[in-house]
Order: structure tokens, then C-alpha cells, then sequence
């Protein structure tokens, strides 16, 4: 896929794209009831949290924190009292849900901001520990750089100590039940610098090093094996590194809005042609996309689409089942923090000349806030594509033609997890769609071996001979999304439509088949869990109560990606705890507490709080306040494309308006066919 914008031959030089204003976000605004805690509120937790501990909290951290949403009967009503201007509507009690590390135990607070008191503080006793904090892991990554065995190793290997960048790896689970010999741990591997900035290009292999988190101190050492580190050369991805000789450039290229953007952010709200939505942050979801509504033509009024959108979980297992590697099966939302890992945008190249920034905030583990700024960028995308056209030659006399360009809006954030980053787009379409694509690039995770060619292999290697002596190892990323339709109203139902092949029996026809459909609604969360592929399904949430004039359901379809499915077994561990990805499609009842498809509690995790467990329970989904959970696979078997960066790979899905409107719903749309350009100073 490509995002260009509009071509500008003419080398140019627009002023005015810089004047663009920047967003305010004045503090005077009333909050929305979803909005992600400001740096202010996150500072009331802590303040709240450490006077009401006292003495304890000398080992106090903050390792999640964020707004406690109200329950959605709440935010609906706020949302129906807001739009009725003879009433006053009072936000309903600002909350915080935080989960605090002290003395070795893990509590889950609920606290409430106006009166300032804990509601809740519960300690955790199950398997999982919370996400990891960026000071904690900036701590382990120091330990080995001490550590007499380690500078040994890199002695030994013939390396320079202060070459050496280490990083930090979730150790996983792989059966090991005794919860009282449970540690929070984490392992730490190291990279080789000496000219290069591609750290993960030259990993020292054949070393562990394990860390006890709670006790910031290195837990396990060894140092199985050695294996030259591959060379720097090649390995630089920064244009200022880069030798002749270099290809052509493509033209210059920028957007012009003459008229400035085409939607308007007020607070978290953004409002966009026909669209209406709200747009959050938060550390673990990274961006969170609420109470989408489209406004109807035909009924005059705003119709709600999707009450809430994000990624629930991005599951990555590598398929080196060796000693130094066969843990690296991330959890990268539950273990890492998808928020806390989003990097700030860089205006006119990782979003266009025509986006608005906003920034992100999180707590950091001492509890005071950080802000990330420029973490999500909005913006009118035009790619040159056509959202409908016709051309008419059978009217003897005349040709008609009718084009309308497509221009969307897109909300974009870029979370980077170490080596990978991923360019996680939502955007709207005029026409009711909802697309939300990921895209992969960034560095991949190589292991160091002594093989320069593939003839050399006689054995699994694991992945593919990228470089010399460096193999890039096969892995899947498993973006699981939690999709909260309300089509119109809370209560929905799941309908699959079968094409199935009908034989035409009698001699009237000289067909001998043809396809028809075949409705099937949910009633149980088993009859929702769909393997994509097998069968020529379309799938569908409806609004049972709700019918065009024609009589067809008001609904939406999921249109989904390319079908991958996980490959590991479902008695492998990283499979257990990944048991969301068994199938890409899943319906659950909506349950406020159900959000993380992985359990609330990822990291070391047993895989007994996942999405496949509570599917378990086989709850009613028919005519009910219903949850899509919908799967975007990518098998990854690297290429040497990919090396020493990677072009980034594109996958996506469509949420697609389905006898939702009465018709066309763009029939009406304008184009802009005589855009002109600004006062613009050639260049050149
Ligand atoms: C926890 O607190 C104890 C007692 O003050 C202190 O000795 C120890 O170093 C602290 N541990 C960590 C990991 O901060
Ligand atoms: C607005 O609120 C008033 C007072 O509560 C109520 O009488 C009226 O029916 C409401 N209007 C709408 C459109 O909901
Ligand atoms: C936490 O547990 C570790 C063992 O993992 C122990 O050494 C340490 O003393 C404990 N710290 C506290 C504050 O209980
Ligand atoms: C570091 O890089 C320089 C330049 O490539 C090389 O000469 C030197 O041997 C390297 N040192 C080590 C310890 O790898
Ligand atoms: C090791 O690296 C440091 C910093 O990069 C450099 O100053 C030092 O000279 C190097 N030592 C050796 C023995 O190459
Ligand atoms: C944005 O705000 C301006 C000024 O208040 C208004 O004219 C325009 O219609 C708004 N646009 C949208 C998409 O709401
Ligand atoms: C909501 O989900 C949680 C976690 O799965 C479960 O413990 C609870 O019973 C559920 N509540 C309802 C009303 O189903
Ligand atoms: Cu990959």
C-alpha cells in the first residue's frame, strides 16, 4: 500500500504548511468522560497513593496507571444528556485504576480523584506480574556492564566492554508451577556497537543473563557458546552512513489544504466530515478510538459505530526453540506497554505536512507523569484513489461520467518495542468504513552464527542467512483488537453469512449451480469462534431491532486481513498463554473487566485469564451488548529485504457499513475539483 499525497511537480516551497496551528489543549475545557488521565490527575494518584501507604513505600512502584472507565451506561447517558443543550451534564467521577509493585506483591488500586480516596486496593495472587517499567528495565540492562562473569565474556570474545548496549527480554512461561518460587524476572541480552548504530544487527550469542526485578540483581549467568559477533559494515541504516552509488528519487512531494484541515479537535473529540469520535491514550493500549458515530443523511441524526477500538494484544513467538532463544515469545502490549513504548511522531515524514499532533502522557515508576510528545498525529489523507466513479456510453448522444475522490481521515501512532516498530493507522472513511492497518518495519531480531552462505547449513537454522553470519529467525506478530460495535444500539447479534453452492436439480436452467446465502446468527460464544479460510463467510454485528426500510438488518461487516492462523501447538506454552490467536475471530459479551485478551496480568502469565478461557463460559452473545475480537496474523519469514532494516510490511482489516444506510451514503459527496495552490516560493 502507499500513501502518497498530492503530487507536487513544481519543486516548491509552501510557507503556509508551517503556520498550520499547532493543538491547544486548553485546560478550561470540561473533560469527556473517557479522556486518559491529564499529567495533573496523574500526579493526584501518586500523591494520593503515597500518603495513603505511609511507611511502605519505600519500594512503591507505579507500573500501570490510567483512567478507570466508567461504566458505559454512564458514559452513554453523559453522552445523551451532552447533546441536550436545556440541561447541565456533569462528568461522572474521574477514576484511576492503577497497579502498584511493593514488597514483592502486586496491588490493583482503584481510586477515585474528586474525593481523593482509594476505592479499592487489592493484592494480586495469581501467576502473572504487571508491565514492566522503563526505569526497572533501564536498571537490568546495566547489571551485566559490572558484572565480573559478563566482562569476562566480552574479554574473552575479544570485544570492547563499552561497546557493548544490552536490552531486556520477557522470560515467558514454560510450565514451571510453584508460585512460591516465583520470581519476577527478566533476561537481558547484549549487543555490539563499534561502528555501527544497528545494536540488534550484532548479538553476543550464547550468553544468559537472568535478573530478579524485585531484587535488581543478576539471578543466573552463562555462557554456553561462541560465535563472532557479524560485522558493522552493511549493518548502518542512517542516510548520512550510506555510500554511493544511490538510485533516482521519486518527485517531491507534499499536500496542500488551502482551507487548512477538514476537522476539528476539541479536547479528545474529534469531528470529521460525517464522523464523530473520541481519541485516547493510554501506556498499554498505546491509542484508544471511543464512541465513533456517523452522522445519517437520511435520519438527521448521529449513529453510533463503534463504542471502543484498540489492540488488546500484540503476541510475537520466534521459532528458535534453542537454549539462548526458545523464551522470546513476547507479549508486547501486556509485557512491554504499547503507550510506553510510542515514540514521537516527526512532522512531514512520519505524518504529512497537513497533520495535527497530539501529545501522550503515562506514569513513569516513580508515579510522576512523562509526557511523550507528538505521540498520535491526525490528518486528511488523499492517495490519488477514487471512492466511486461511473462513465456512461450507452446513451446514444452524451457520456457521463461521475468520479468522486476518496479522501479519509487518518489517526496514526508508532509504538517502537526495541527492534520492531510498529505504524498502527486508524482511519475513516466518507463512506462509513473504518480501516485500520499496522505496519511492520524497523530492525529485525537476528541471531549471530558462523554460516556466510545458505549451502553451509546442513541443520534447522531457524530462519533465514540475511548477511554473513547472521541469520534472521522466523517469528509470527499476532495483533489481537478489541472491537466493541454498538450498531445503533448496545444490543447486537453475530451473523455469519454462508455463500454455500446450491445444484440446480430441475431441467428449467442449464446452470448446474449457482452460490446463495445462508444466515446464521450466534447464539453462543462458541458458535462465534471462526478459523478464517475454511469456509466463504461473510461476518457481520447487526442491530437485531433495528431494519432498513427494505427490511435488511442494520450492520456491519468485519472484512478481514489475509487468514494466518498460530503454527505452534496447543500444548506449547507461549501457545497456551496465546490461546487468543486460536482463532482470529471471537464474540464475547461485553464485561468491563474484559479487556486484555492475553489477562490483565501478562508477563511470566499462565494463560488461565485469557480471552480463549472466558470464551469458555460460553455465554449468550444473541441480541446482547456484544464484543468483536478480531485477530491480524503475519507469518514472518524474513527476507534479506529486511536486513538491515526492513521495509515496512502492511496488514489491515475493514469495519464496512452493511444495509447500515439506505443507500449510498457519498451519493452526495462534492469533490474539490479546482483546489488551487497557495501563495507557494519556488525553491528552485
Ligand atoms: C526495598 O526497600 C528496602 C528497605 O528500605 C531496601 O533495603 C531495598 O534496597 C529496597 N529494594 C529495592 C529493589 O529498591
Ligand atoms: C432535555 O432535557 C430536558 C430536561 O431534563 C427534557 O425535558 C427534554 O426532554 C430533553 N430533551 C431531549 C431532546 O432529550
Ligand atoms: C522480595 O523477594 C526477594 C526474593 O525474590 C527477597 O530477597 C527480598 O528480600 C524481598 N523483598 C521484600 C521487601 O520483601
Ligand atoms: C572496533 O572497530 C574498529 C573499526 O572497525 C576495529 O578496528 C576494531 O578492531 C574494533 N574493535 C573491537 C574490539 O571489536
Ligand atoms: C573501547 O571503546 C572506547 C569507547 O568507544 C574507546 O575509548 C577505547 O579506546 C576502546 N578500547 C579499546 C581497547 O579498543
Ligand atoms: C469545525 O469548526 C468550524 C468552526 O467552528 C465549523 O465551521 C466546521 O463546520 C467544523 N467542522 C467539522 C467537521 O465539524
Ligand atoms: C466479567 O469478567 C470477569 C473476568 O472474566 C469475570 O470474573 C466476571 O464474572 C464477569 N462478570 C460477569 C457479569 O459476567
Ligand atoms: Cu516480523
Amino acid at each position: 500500500m502507499s500513501y502518497t499525497f498530492i503530487f507536487m511537480i513544481f519543486k516548491i516551497l509552501c510557507l503556509f504548511l508551517s503556520l498550520l496551528p499547532s493543538l491547544s489543549h486548553s485546560s478550561s475545557h470540561h473533560l469527556h468522560p473517557l479522556d486518559p488521565l491529564t499529567p495533573s490527575e496523574i500526579s493526584k494518584v501518586r500523591s494520593i497513593i503515597i500518603g495513603s501507604k505511609q511507611s511502605s513505600t519505600q519500594n512503591l512502584t507505579f507500573q500501570y496507571v490510567g483512567l478507570e472507565e466508567p461504566d458505559k451506561h454512564t458514559v452513554l447517558s453523559w453522552l445523551s444528556n451532552q447533546a441536550n443543550t436545556t440541561t447541565t451534564t456533569k462528568t461522572p467521577p474521574r477514576r484511576a485504576f492503577v497497579i502498584t509493585r511493593n514488597n514483592n506483591q502486586t496491588h490493583e488500586i482503584t481510586l477515585d480523584l474528586s474525593t481523593r480516596s482509594i476505592v479499592s486496593d487489592k493484592v494480586y495472587k495469581g501467576y502473572g506480574y504487571p508491565l514492566m517499567t522503563a526505569a526497572e528495565q533501564m536498571a537490568a540492562i546495566e547489571l551485566p556492564l559490572t558484572y565480573a562473569p559478563f566482562k569476562a565474556s566480552v574479554s574473552k570474545r575479544g570485544l570492547n566492554l563499552s561497546e557493548v548496549v544490552c536490552g531486556t527480554y520477557s522470560v515467558g512461561w514454560f510450565g514451571e508451577m510453584n508460585k512460591k518460587k516465583q520470581r519476577r524476572l527478566v533476561k537481558v541480552l547484549c549487543n555490539y556497537l563499534n561502528g555501527t548504530v544497528n545494536l540488534y544487527a550484532r548479538p553476543l550469542e550464547g550468553i544468559t543473563v537472568v535478573v530478579d526485578l524485585d531484587v535488581m540483581k543478576i539471578t543466573e549467568y552463562d555462557d554456553r557458546f561462541t560465535v563472532p559477533v557479524p560485522k558493522a559494515e552493511g549493518t548502518d541504516y542512517r542516510s548520512s552512513q550510506q555510500k554511493p552509488p544511490f538510485g533516482q528519487n521519486a518527485g517531491r512531494t507534499t499536500i496542500v489544504q488551502p482551507d487548512g484541515p477538514g476537522f476539528n479537535i476539541t479536547g479528545h473529540t474529534i469531528r470529521w466530515a460525517d464522523w464523530k469520535f473520541h481519541l485516547s491514550f493510554d501506556a498499554r493500549a498505546g491509542s484508544i478510538i471511543s464512541l465513533a458515530s456517523i452522522y445519517d443523511l437520511n435520519k438527521e441524526e448521529f449513529r453510533h459505530v463503534l463504542y471502543r477500538g484498540y489492540i488488546s494484544e500484540l503476541f510475537v513467538p520466534y521459532m528458535d526453540p534453542t537454549e539462548e532463544w526458545y523464551y522470546k515469545t513476547f507479549f508486547d502490549a501486556g509485557e512491554f506497554g504499547l503507550g510506553l513504548c510510542t515514540v514521537s511522531l516527526e512532522p512531514k515524514t512520519d505524518c504529512p505536512a497537513n497533520a495535527e499532533f497530539m501529545d501522550g502522557y503515562y506514569a513513569g515508576q516513580d508515579g510522576k507523569p512523562i509526557k511523550i510528545e507528538n505521540a498520535i498525529c491526525v490528518f486528511e489523507r488523499y492517495a490519488g484513489d477514487i471512492m466511486w466513479r461511473h462513465t456512461e456510453t450507452g446513451i446514444p448522444g452524451e457520456t457521463i461520467r461521475e468520479v468522486r475522490p476518496e479522501i479519509n481521515l487518518v489517526v496514526r501512532m508508532v509504538s517502537t518495542i526495541g527492534n520492531y516498530d510498529y505504524i498502527i493507522d486508524w482511519e475513516f472513511k466518507q463512506s462509513g468504513t473504518i480501516k485500520v492497518s499496522v505496519g511492520l518495519t524497523g530492525i529485525l531480531e537476528v541471531r549471530s552464527v558462523t554460516y556466510t552462505h545458505t549451502d553451509q547449513i546442513k541443520e534447522d537454522a531457524y530462519g533465514t542467512l540475511l548477511a554473513e553470519n547472521t541469520i534472521g529467525v522466523y517469528h509470527d506478530h499476532f495483533l489481537t483488537f478489541h472491537l466493541d460495535l454498538d450498531i445503533d444500539e448496545q444490543d447486537n447479534s453475530f451473523l455469519k453469512s454462508k455463500l454455500q453452492t446450491t445444484k440446480v436439480m430441475d431441467n428449467n436452467s442449464p446452470r448446474k449451480s449457482y452460490w446463495s446465502v445462508v444466515k446464521e446468527v450466534a447464539k453462543h460464544e462458541s458458535d462465534a469462534r471462526i478459523k478464517l479460510g475454511l469456509e466463504q463467510t461473510e461476518l457481520l454485528v447487526v442491530n437485531p431491532n433495528k431494519r432498513t426500510k427494505m427490511g435488511n438488518h442494520n450492520g456491519y461487516r468485519l472484512i478481514p486481513g489475509f487468514p494466518v492462523a498460530p503454527l505452534l501447538s496447543d500444548d506449547d506454552y507461549p501457545q497456551i498463554r496465546g490461546a487468543f490467536t486460536n482463532y482470529q475471530v471471537w464474540v464475547t459479551p461485553y464485561n468491563k473487566s474484559e479487556k486484555w485478551a492475553s489477562g490483565l496480568y501478562v508477563d511470566q502469565s499462565h494463560g488461565d485469564d485469557t480471552l480463549a478461557i472466558w470464551s469458555q463460559r460460553n455465554r449468550e452473545i444473541e441480541n446482547k451488548d456484544i464484543v468483536l475480537w478480531y485477530t491480524l496474523g503475519f507469518h514472518h519469514v524474513p527476507n534479506q529485504e529486511d536486513f538491515p532494516v526492513m521495509p515496512t510490511l502492511s496488514g489491515a482489516f475493514e469495519l464496512r457499513p452493511s444495509n447500515f444506510f439506505e443507500n449510498n451514503p457519498v451519493l452526495k459527496t462534492q469533490s474539490h475539483k479546482n483546489v488551487e495552490w497557495p501563495n507557494c516560493t519556488k525553491t528552485s
